[in-house]
């Protein structure tokens, strides 16, 4: 059955992969799953035909057959759920896999967004000065946790799973803070997620889409 994903038609990224369909084409990826991409305008995803999909009007969604889904981490479960390579087979190492995709979008994204937020529409409010140390005092906290539990490991819970996919993910909208590197193990870590052929493949593609120009791997 063909998968179908939506991604902006023009990411306000320019292409870097911070937008959410990259984790979704890296899940795909990563367990050799073909896809479809339906590209979106702005405009088109608050209309009837996207919101029936999709109730928040966003990008990106999954469609199956007669199964459509929204949300990246149910999206990447079900991926990882149906296909082998991104969730261990024994039962507590699975449950404890899930549970790191739900700590990614669950604590360590929030803050993350918050400070998306706080840099890229609220510049302009007098309160922004006083807040954006508190945002970021509040990453920082959670990244020194996350450290603290990665140590040296290469991946959270012994091999790659879906909950790195989700972590790295959720870690990759840092880089440009620089708040990242102040954690090596950590930049380390979303380094290794990146250099993964089935995350290049992901990125190029979705590169594709912004520069127009098929993906050259
Ligand atoms: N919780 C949902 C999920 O995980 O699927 C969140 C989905 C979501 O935020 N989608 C965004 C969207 O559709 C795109 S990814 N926004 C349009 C809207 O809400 O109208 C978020 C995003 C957007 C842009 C950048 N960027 O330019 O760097 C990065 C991430």
């Amino acid at each position: 059955m063909t998968i179908t994903i939506t991604a902006f038609e023009r990411s306000p990224d320019g292409g870097k992969g911070l937008a959410r369909d990259t984790r979704v084409r890296w899940a795909l990826e990563e367990v050799g799953q073909p896809y479809e991409v339906r590209l979106v305008s702005f405009r088109a995803m608050k209309e009837p035909a996207h919101l029936a999909l999709h109730p928040f009007g966003q990008i990106p969604t999954y469609e199956e057959g007669d199964l459509a889904l929204f949300e990246t981490g149910a999206i990447v479960f079900h991926i990882a759920e149906r296909h082998a390579g991104l969730l261990p087979v024994d039962a507590n190492a699975r449950a404890r896999a899930i549970t790191w995709m739900f700590a990614a979008v669950n604590t360590i994204e929030p803050p993350i967004l918050e400070l998306g937020t706080a840099k890229l529409l609220e510049g302009d409010k007098p309160w922004n000065k006083a807040r954006l140390p508190l945002v970021e005092e509040r990453i920082r906290n959670r990244l020194a946790q996350l450290s603290t539990r990665l140590g040296d490991a290469d991946w959270l819970d012994g091999a790659f799973s879906a909950g790195d996919l989700m972590m790295v993910s959720v870690l990759l909208r840092l880089k440009s803070s620089g708040i990242l590197d102040e954690y090596p193990n950590l930049a380390a870590y979303v380094a290794r997620g990146e250099s993964r052929p089935s995350y290049k493949r992901a990125f190029d593609a979705q590169l594709a889409v912004y520069t127009g120009k098929p993906p050259t791997g």
